[in-house]
């Protein structure tokens, strides 16, 4: 890794860091970065809420542990260079020192054990440069370990979007072993910026990203006519809650621990011999981004 050669100016506008929630708590981050922004600390939290992101670990490095591979930036799946082999890592972002020296040593791929890290990680190289993740194809949804080496540090994380509005700013946590951030919000993100102190070398590991839209499908409709009730079988595609409510009907909620199905019974307020109409409304709220709500008028039928 090589020692810092100059000072780098301040690449990011402290200016424009703005309050983000925590803990996967949705809220306005600020009118200028549109919509509502989570920021997701737990991995855990975070690979529930969005389970089928793009997901890579750098553990197929060229760096042999304990020391470490250095390249040329930028590096993405699409050719061999000396971090990582042609296909080592995933389609849809690119890697790269900020600022860029064309020809210069822009990354260094970090073996196991070089600094305390238990597995391969990757990192700028120039401790004065910023790391920086540009997503090829657009994402709504990132998350990593954060890394510095070769101390603990706190990172300016600075996320770019394909509309080219106010970047969202703000700090978090990067450590020798990496400490997890993730970001959702409804805006395609162009790319995302580390910077360290100008002493440290940022970087990730355990990177997912992706596109992620809340999704409640109502696979099946299934009357009782015995008792004039209806069972609706229900798809979500995260963890969170579904209610059933309507005018007619009696206001149901149940918790869906994981993705995948689930039955809600639809009962109505003031039973009724007969046929009779009821029109139901499925509410997914997701543990973390936006509810998806579907109708369904269903005929109830009680002989
Ligand atoms: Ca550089
Ligand atoms: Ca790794
Ligand atoms: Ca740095």
């Amino acid at each position: 890794m090589a020692k810092p050669t100059r000072h780098t100016a301040a690449l990011l506008a402290v200016a424009l860091t703005v309050a983000v929630p925590v803990l996967g708590i949705s809220a306005p981050v600020s009118a200028d970065s549109g919509g509502k922004a989570s920021v997701i600390t737990s991995s855990a939290d975070f690979d529930a809420a969005f389970p089928n992101l793009v997901r890579e670990n750098f553990n197929d490095s060229l760096a042999p542990d304990g020391t470490f591979a250095a390249c040329d930036a930028p590096i993405s799946s699409a050719a061999d260079n000396t971090c990582f082999a042609a296909s080592a890592l995933p389609d849809g972002v690119t890697f790269r020192d900020d600022p860029a020296e064309p020809g210069g040593t822009g990354l260094v791929a970090l073996g196991t054990n070089f600094d305390g890290n238990t597995s391969d990680q990757l990192t700028s190289d120039t401790f004065t440069d910023g790391f920086v993740m540009e997503f090829t194809t657009p994402v709504n949804t990132f998350g990593a370990d954060l890394v510095s080496h070769f101390a603990d540090d706190t990172c300016d994380v600075t996320v770019t979007f394909v509309d080219a509005s106010t970047p969202l700013a703000t700090t978090a946590p990067c450590t020798r072993t990496g400490t997890f951030f993730g970001l959702h919000l409804q805006r395609a993100i162009a790319s995302v910026t580390l910077l360290a102190s100008p002493t440290n070398a940022e970087g990730v590991d355990n990177l997912r990203f992706g596109r992620h839209a809340t999704h409640l499908k109502i696979v099946r409709i299934t009357k009782n006519t015995h008792t004039g009730t209806a069972t609706a079988t229900l798809r979500v595609n995260s963890a969170g809650t579904v209610t059933v409510r309507g005018l007619k009907i009696q206001t149901k909620v149940k918790n869906a621990a994981a993705p995948g199905t689930l039955t809600m019974k639809v009962v109505r307020k003031i039973p009724k011999a007969g046929k009779s109409t009821v029109a139901a409304r499925f509410i997914f709220q997701p543990t973390i981004g936006e509810k998806d709500t579907k109708f369904r008028a269903i005929v109830l039928i009680n002989n």
